[in-house]
């Protein structure tokens, strides 16, 4: 039986850069509030929100400080009560991120355990260096070294990203019951569930030097050990089935077999994950050496994960990744065509979609011109140690440019004012200047936007036995095309993407109506017509939905050609479904 969490979308909130309500320049709860008749109109059923705990902030509330708090910046406890109540109302439910691999080095129990006699010390993960250097060779998620020496107790402490991000030691139980605790907390409170950050790392197995790697040398010393697993287990047991929620674990480096044993439901561990593969396919090893966009790639390595894994978490945004439309898609002369495409693409795949903000109004990466209108310490960090490595200065800024996390972090864009409606204040980091074309506020009324498009989108897939629960059929990939068959009972769909900018045939046998290979001419580069021009056969499939201007179910039976326009995304029904439709025209 399915799931609450598997027939929701998700929409991923990052506070800071939503919505500002008291000038400070930085989102903040009631700035969130503000914003839910919208979110409920636009068909989400969860919110997950990044980080609104306590933090100084080093990694944006990726390092915390009070695990049972609210950020003054955010607000108040009132505030995120009367938030979970206000959604309640909406019938929208939240979900918290739970960064417990590390916390912030201004935590409590950090503070304390920098005393080697106090019971906190082993909390963390404390070592004596070796002939004067670090206890290992290991390096950081955040290029750089992952070791920190404090002077005090003559010791250094692991860090598997910013040095004000501590690794807390999962070898010992009393961080367990510490973190069942947290959770509770927050499951008491109404919350619906928890994003787990980099949850497949936590357990540390050993502390040996590792093999040399280009990148996170010690790896597999951490990489999803048994001890991980088995910690799993027990807050599934323990705190996690005792509510009705779920967990959707942020997961790297996972291959189909290990994301198995993390979120197959037999396992009752994680409930489904976020996984990284496709993201990676348009990169070099790390995501600073980046490749050219291949839709063939992309298209294959989400193929083979919506094969693998029977529930997936289906992202194409979130705040550490560009902006998908300047990624995947166009954001020049097909950015509306593109992004559509793109949220045709994520809300017919298998699993539970997510929304990053700002994705279904098309925001596009920051138009930033120089490293001081940066604030993301990965950046920095990386940047820095490019220079260390003798990177000529252009490179560098181009690896932060097409790469740095703030690209999707800019201010979300409302309307055409100033700072686009986000603060009335001085926003923490840069609004992107296109926000006078590209805003919220000219989308909300415009039925062709793509706002819009994601609405129509999110409701076709609520009201879809076939989207929500068929199978994942993949048909072609090549030539910038992507075409798969969700089918579910006796009921199917074929969804056809074209990812170039030239309008593509679709070969496909029993796709298109019969003799229109002449329409490549006529049709090309001519968007909106090649509906018109099909035969009208209802033996044909009909485009249930189009990112372009075709007539869509079948209500004159305009049958697909078997053109995609450039960018074109089309949803076809089967033909048996068309014949025994109301809407026949015979
Ligand atoms: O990200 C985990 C992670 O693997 C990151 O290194 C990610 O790959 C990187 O940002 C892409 O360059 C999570 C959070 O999503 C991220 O915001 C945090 O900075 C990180 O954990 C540490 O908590
Ligand atoms: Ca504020």
């Amino acid at each position: 039986m399915a799931k609450w969490w598997q027939e929701c979308v998700v929409y991923q909130i990052y506070p800071r850069s939503f919505q500002d309500t008291n000038g400070d320049g930085i989102g903040d709860l009631p700035g969130i509030i503000e914003h839910l008749d919208e979110l409920k109109d636009l068909g989400v059923g969860i919110l997950w929100l990044s980080p609104v705990y306590p933090s100084p902030n080093a990694d944006n509330g990726y390092d915390i400080s009070d695990y049972h708090g609210i950020h003054p910046d955010f607000g108040t406890m009132a505030d995120m009560d009367r938030l979970i109540e206000e959604a309640g109302k909406r019938d929208i439910k939240i979900i918290m991120d739970l960064v417990i691999n590390h916390t912030s080095d201004e935590h409590p129990w950090f503070i304390k355990s920098r005393d080697k006699n106090s019971p906190y010390r082993d909390y963390y993960i404390w070592r004596p260096g070796k002939n004067g250097k670090a206890p290992n060779n290991w390096t950081s998620f955040f290029g750089e070294d992952c070791w920190e020496y404090d002077e005090a107790s003559g010791e250094y402490y692991l860090h598997l990203f910013a040095k004000k991000q501590p690794d807390l030691n999962w070898c010992n139980p009393k961080v367990l019951e510490e973190v069942k605790d947290i959770m509770r907390f927050w499951l008491d409170r109404g919350i619906a569930g928890f994003r787990c950050d980099v949850i497949n790392i936590l357990y540390k197995t050993s502390l040996e030097n590792g093999r040399k790697r280009l990148a996170l040398t010690g790896l597999e010393h951490y990489l999803t050990q048994e001890g991980t697993h088995e910690i799993l287990r027990v807050l599934r047991k323990e705190v996690l089935d005792r509510y009705d929620c779920f967990t959707v674990g942020e997961t790297v480096f996972v291959t189909p077999q290990t994301a198995w044993e993390l979120c197959d439901a037999s396992r009752r561990e994680l409930d489904m994950l976020f996984t990284f593969e496709h993201m990676e396919t348009d990169q070099h090893y790390v995501k600073w050496f980046k490749r050219k966009f291949s839709a063939g790639r992309f298209a294959a390595s989400i193929s083979k994960w919506q094969q693998a894994i029977d529930w997936n978490a289906n992202y194409l945004e979130n705040h550490d990744q560009p902006r998908s439309v300047s990624r995947f898609g166009n954001d020049g002369p097909y950015w509306a065509q593109s992004a559509k495409l793109l949220c045709m693409l994520l809300l017919t795949l298998r699993g539970t979609p997510y929304i990053y903000q700002g994705q279904e109004i098309g925001m596009t990466n920051f138009d930033f011109t120089g490293m001081e209108q940066i604030q993301d310490v990965e950046s920095h960090n990386i940047y820095r140690l490019a220079k260390c490595l003798h990177f000529p200065e252009a490179l560098r800024w181009r690896m932060i440019r097409a790469s740095s996390r703030d690209n999707v972090r800019t201010p979300v864009q409302w309307n055409s004012g100033p700072n686009a409606g986000f603060t009335t204040g001085k926003p923490w980091l840069g609004v992107n200047s296109n926000y006078t074309r590209i805003n919220m506020e000219s989308q909300l009324d415009d039925p062709g936007s793509i706002r819009n498009f994601y609405k129509a989108m999110i409701a076709l897939r609520s009201g879809s036995d076939v989207l929500k629960y068929g199978s994942f059929v993949p048909l072609v990939r090549g030539s910038g095309i992507f075409a798969y068959r969700r089918e579910y009972r006796e009921e199917g769909l074929t969804v056809l993407l074209n990812f170039s900018d030239k309008a593509r045939k679709v070969d496909i046998p029993g796709i298109a109506a019969d003799g229109q290979g002449s329409l490549l001419d006529t049709a090309a580069g001519t968007p909106d017509t090649a509906g018109e021009n099909a035969n009208n056969s209802n033996s044909f499939r009909c485009p249930v939905l189009s990112n372009y201007d075709r007539k869509v179910s079948g209500m004159d039976g305009a049958a697909f050609n078997g053109i995609l326009q450039p960018y074109e995304a089309i949803i076809l029904s089967d033909p048996a479904k068309i014949k025994s439709g109301e809407k026949s025209n015979e």
